[in-house]
């Protein structure tokens, strides 16, 4: 029972941790955009984008609060795949401990997923030069989806409304996806995206875009906890204590 006890009250430290960190956490966003004009960049900041062939281009309502007016649209790689790698960097970014990227994504055009054809088309997403997420949509042909914990908002319109090839459009919230909020301390940050895939035909057959990119610091070590938070830890320190008392009562 004792032993009981002093599980329970180790784990609702641990669980108190855990909890208290998003309520006492430090965000800050680093880098965000609709494209519309100029990026908005936190203050010691300093950020480098590679369009990589690709243009801002307006695409009306679109999709509205996810793919509308201005947006990034990537249609290299008409020759041949893989297509031209886009790229936002940042440096100079404060201590954190944890980053978030959010963005609207766009498949475009006449995606033909991993088993249509031709196929496999590729959507890569990179951290820092590692790749952390493979994603493809059927659009034209075949019927395997991949997200990545990305949620589809739209699918089966043309939202492209320049560079028409392909009524098979399909629009993804990416700020669901959990690869993209991870541990992260250094001061720089490398967000790469580019097509790629042996059935990939690029250009404005299979091209891609975003809109809303949104880069967020998190940082739990300056977070202070809650008054109620230190009260509860306390009287968990206590529990702990007087259990850990009682049992050297017993076997004494
Ligand atoms: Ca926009
Ligand atoms: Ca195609
Ligand atoms: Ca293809």
């Amino acid at each position: 029972m004792n032993q009981t006890l002093t599980g329970a009250a180790l784990g609702s430290l641990l669980g108190l941790a855990a909890l208290g960190a998003p309520h006492g956490a430090a965000a800050e966003t680093l880098y965000s955009t609709d494209f519309s004009g100029p990026a908005a960049v936190a203050g010691g900041v300093t950020a480098v984008v590679d369009a990589g062939g690709g243009v801002v281009q307006n695409v009306g309502a679109g999709v509205p609060g996810y793919y509308t007016g201005d947006v990034f649209r990537n249609a290299t790689g008409g020759s041949g795949s893989p297509g031209d790698v886009s790229s936002w960097s940042l440096s100079g970014i404060g201590a954190h401990d944890l980053i978030d990227v959010s963005f609207t994504l766009a498949f475009l055009d006449s995606w033909d997923s991993d088993n249509g054809s031709p196929s496999p088309d590729d959507l890569q997403i990179f951290l820092d030069d590692v790749e952390v997420l493979r994603l493809t949509s059927a659009g034209a042909s075949g019927t395997n989806v991949f997200l990545g914990g990305g949620t589809e908002v739209a699918f089966g319109a043309l939202f492209n409304s320049a560079g028409f090839f392909y009524d098979q459009d399909r629009i993804v919230d990416m700020s669901t996806a959990p690869a993209l909020r991870f541990a992260h301390t250094a001061s720089t940050l490398k967000l790469s995206i580019r097509a790629s895939g042996a059935g990939w035909q690029g250009g404005d057959d299979e091209s891609w875009g975003i809109d809303n990119l949104t880069i967020t610091s998190l940082s739990r070590a300056g977070a202070v906890p809650e008054p109620a938070t230190w009260a509860m830890m306390i009287l968990g320190f206590g529990g702990v204590g007087a259990t850990v008392r009682r049992r050297r009562l017993r076997l004494a």
